[in-house]
């Protein structure tokens, strides 16, 4: 937090137990009436965490005591279930708990300190792709030792840098009893937690989840976070809706509105839909206007002799802007000298920096970033039709 003299306070308070709001948990993946199969649950109340987790920690909110697994701060916890039943789909559902003074998208405090961003991502091995991949702030009051980005986080963006309120698209906002003294030694929640759910098209026996925070969190601030109620279910065709293209439109449609805990679930949601949806997102995703020659120009002084040239080129690739992602991305792929692949990566980390602010670049971003997480080489070739190719 900014205030080094800040302390955080836990307070431990039995007497008010408030009842878990239930049927809050949005719908968000319509499946038909018959049940997936669990193949993983624990509420972390009775039950320790097994062999299946990287780690065994379970610690008790200061209110209602609820059980969970954590806190961890910048240590990476894995989720390993093996010997799944025949699928075709997976999907995990769980409750991020955001706890103590995250930061959000600040980066240094008054004092020249890092402080943030404050990330957290979760992933699945052996996948290219993050589910979550977000900065969270627990910042939803005004203080003084608290700058104006701090107030500030990405999720529920899809889209890394993006900037929306604290605690955005949180289920719960203090109510699991972290609390902290600011400079102004007035006490206020800082816990939020987050319900997130996602499908996966997966059909192998073994599958393996990773979450990890990042970046700016501060341990000795006790900023940190924990899982609950996890739950994994291994699905199949009859227990996922299957697309069609009024569903395919409505999701799309969603993506760019106003509802941004809605838009990343139709995200998800169409990148469950495999190929249908890379065919559909065709005609959809605007045709970047892509100078092919430039670019080409560009990639070839990367490798030149004078480092003045590749030092232009890398800059000019950065300025032609986020269309060129997909083009950067199979160069990445390509590239056989270190230093190349090095600037590409720093034009492509550049853009993904600053997410577009025109509303049709930015549903076009998030597009793209569709294509890549559905994965398939028709997503591929779809990717590479809309970059001008
Ligand atoms: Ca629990
Ligand atoms: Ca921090």
């Amino acid at each position: 937090m900014t205030d080094r003299f800040a302390r955080l306070i836990l307070m431990f308070n039995n007497s008010l137990r408030i009842v878990a709001a239930a049927g809050v948990a949005l719908a968000i993946f319509a499946t038909a009436a018959r049940a997936g199969s669990v193949v993983y649950s624990n509420d972390f109340e009775n039950a320790p965490p097994g062999k299946e987790w990287s780690a065994d920690k379970v610690e008790v909110t200061p209110k209602d005591n609820r059980h969970f697994l954590g806190g961890f701060t910048t240590d990476k916890l894995t989720l390993k279930l093996d010997k799944l039943p025949k699928h075709k789909y997976v999907r995990i559902s769980l409750e991020l708990f955001i706890i103590a003074t995250w930061d959000g998208n600040a980066t240094v405090s008054s004092h020249g300190a890092r402080i943030g961003p404050d990330v957290w991502r979760m992933g699945i091995e052996g996948s290219h792709v993050l589910l979550v991949d977000a900065s969270f702030s627990n910042m939803d009051f005004e203080s003084r030792s608290v700058s104006e980005e701090a107030m500030t986080q990405s999720y529920p963006s899809v889209l890394s840098g993006e900037v929306f309120p604290a605690k955005t698209g949180a289920a719960e906002r203090g109510t699991l009893g972290f609390e902290w003294a600011s400079s102004d030694s007035v006490l206020r929640p800082v816990d939020s937690v987050y319900k997130l759910s996602f499908l996966i098209p997966h059909d192998a026996a073994e599958i393996q989840f990773s979450f990890q925070g990042a970046e700016g969190l501060q341990p000795a601030d006790e900023e940190c976070w924990g899982l609950d109620n996890v739950k994994v279910e291994a699905l199949d065709d009859a227990d996922v809706m299957r697309l069609d293209d009024a569903a395919m439109r409505k999701l799309w449609e969603t993506i760019g509105g106003h509802d941004l805990v809605a838009e990343t679930d139709a995200f998800w949601r169409l990148a469950a839909g495999g190929d249908d949806v890379a065919r559909f997102l065709r005609d959809k995703v605007k045709r970047a206007g892509v100078d092919r020659k430039q670019f080409g120009k560009y990639l070839l002084a990367l490798d030149g002799d004078d480092f003045q040239s590749r030092e232009k080129a890398t800059q000019g690739l950065k300025e032609m802007g986020p269309s060129i992602e997909t083009l950067l991305r199979e160069a990445i792929d390509k590239a056989d000298s270190a230093e190349v692949k090095l600037r590409l990566e720093a034009a492509l980390k550049e853009m993904d920096k600053v997410p577009p602010a025109d509303p049709e670049m930015r549903r076009r971003a998030i597009g793209m970033k569709l294509l890549r997480a559905i994965g398939t080489p028709e997503a591929a070739n779809v990717a590479g039709e809309l970059s001008g190719k």
